[in-house]
């Protein structure tokens, strides 16, 4: 996938960024920066805005667990019990530090979505539901059930879209026999009682 010139902040962290992350990891990230800024033309979100969190929503993806828990330790911000036995889940706190710190984010709506992007949390913004749906929607995506609905849905009722990409993402950690982080089930309650009134 191509990328995209939003402005000269865009290109700066995006060629930091893929330095820091694999390849993989680093298209994967301007996947969900471009399905961000399509969900955020359709739903009047700001567009930049939406492509800068996609693009940096995974810059901790680079860290290993040692310094997942340093740095967010550093910053003073809390690991639960299923965060220190599932290191992996920091990857998103620690994307906000880094989104600010290292990549001069000033934005706190932007750092917030970077913050909340693996699971979710009840009452999200849009900016927040935009780049979590973006982060499981995105074209590089595959082998995930209901792919094609899910992808439907997220243009059509974003709500909605969490609650699908919650009881699937419930249901996989299930099949791995991974522990499920409490904010993933109240993500998935929130956002269903939503879609079904
Ligand atoms: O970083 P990505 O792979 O793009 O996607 P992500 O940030 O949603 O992270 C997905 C990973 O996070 C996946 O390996 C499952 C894990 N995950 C999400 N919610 C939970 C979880 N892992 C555990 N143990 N518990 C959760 O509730
Ligand atoms: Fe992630
Ligand atoms: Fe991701």
């Amino acid at each position: 996938m191509g990328t995209i010139v939003i402005d000269e902040k865009y290109e700066a962290c995006r060629k930091i960024l893929k330095e820091e992350i694999s390849q993989k990891r680093y298209l994967h990230s301007i996947g969900v920066s471009n399905t961000a800024a399509c969900l955020a033309m359709r739903y009047d979100a700001d567009v930049s805005k939406a492509a800068l969190a996609g693009l940096l929503h995974d810059c901790a993806k680079g860290l290993n667990k040692e310094e997942l828990v340093v740095i967010t330790q550093e910053n003073d911000l809390e690991i639960s019990p299923i965060e220190r036995s599932n290191p992996e889940l920091l990857h998103s706190k620690a994307g906000a530090i880094l989104a600010k710190q290292k990549y001069k984010i000033d934005d706190d709506g932007i750092c917030s979505a970077i913050y909340w992007h693996t699971t979710g949390k009840p009452d999200m913004t849009l900016l927040e539901m935009i780049i979590f749906a973006a982060d499981y929607i995105e074209p590089n995506r595959c082998n995930i059930p209901n792919l094609d609905r899910i992808r439907k849905t997220a243009f059509v009722d974003l709500k909605k879209t969490t609650a699908m990409i919650c009881a699937n993402s419930i249901e996989y950690l299930k099949r791995s026999s991974k522990e499920i982080d409490r904010i993933t089930i109240d993500t998935y309650d929130y956002y269903n009682k939503l879609s079904v009134k």
